[in-house]
């Protein structure tokens, strides 16, 4: 017999990069279990939690995995880790220059692999901490993300907002292939498909 309640489920792939520290171990554990924590657990290789959510009356399990952001050389990250993914969320925090600084190369490794339809955003974490630098944060942003957003994993805030929209885009991008849209608009990126430049950041 079929089961519609397993038929109707989705699953989408959304995977959290960037820089080590950065908090993306963090947003996931906020989004899905509500907490924080202050200790630092680095991790390696790679993580992954399932949450399953509600969303326009159709079930979705959102496939959250987390990359080791430790990476001295990201050229030697293997861009597999992105295969098939619906959604990058490339994460910098704000007090963290270093951060800010491997963005494009982290957004290029993943570029090597996705589909031209994976949406890619951006995530200012640590919002509840003192700046670096007076720089416009959205700028950063520039052509080549789909949505940028301000979080903080300590507080919350903005955590349900990213992956409720990242959940949002995902669905409104595959109702476009299938001639369905939901009416959520998706700026269009400029993006360019270029492979990442080797090179050392450390
Ligand atoms: N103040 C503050 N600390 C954070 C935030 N997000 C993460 N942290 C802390 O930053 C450190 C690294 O977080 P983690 O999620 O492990 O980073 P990851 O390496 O990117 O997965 C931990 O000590 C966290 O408690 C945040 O939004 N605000
Ligand atoms: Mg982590």
């Amino acid at each position: 017999m079929v089961d519609h309640d397993q038929e109707s489920v989705r699953s989408f792939k959304i995977i959290l990069a960037g820089h080590g520290y950065t908090g993306k171990t963090s947003l996931v554990r906020q989004y899905t279990d509500g907490r924080f924590n202050e200790t630092y657990v680095a991790t390696l290789g790679s993580d992954f939690i399932v949450k399953r959510i509600q969303h326009a009356k159709r079930t979705v399990d959102l496939n959250l995995w987390t990359l080791s952001g430790q990476h001295c050389d990201i050229s030697t990250v293997p861009s597999v880790n992105f295969r098939f993914a619906d959604a990058v969320v490339i994460v910098f925090a704000i007090n963290d220059e270093k951060s800010m600084l491997v963005l494009d190369q982290w957004r290029q490794k993943a570029e090597e692999i996705v589909s031209t339809d994976t949406i890619f955003v951006l995530v200012a974490n640590k919002c509840d901490m003192k700046r670096m630098q007076e720089k416009n944060l959205e700028d950063m942003a520039g052509n080549f993300y789909d949505h940028y957003f301000q979080t903080s994993a300590k507080t919350g805030e903005g955590v349900g907002k990213l992956f409720e929209t990242v959940t949002d885009m995902i669905v409104e991008k595959q109702a476009n292939r299938t001639g369905k849209s939901t009416g959520f608009k998706i700026r269009q990126p400029s993006r360019r498909r270029k492979k990442s430049s080797p090179g050392c950041s450390c």
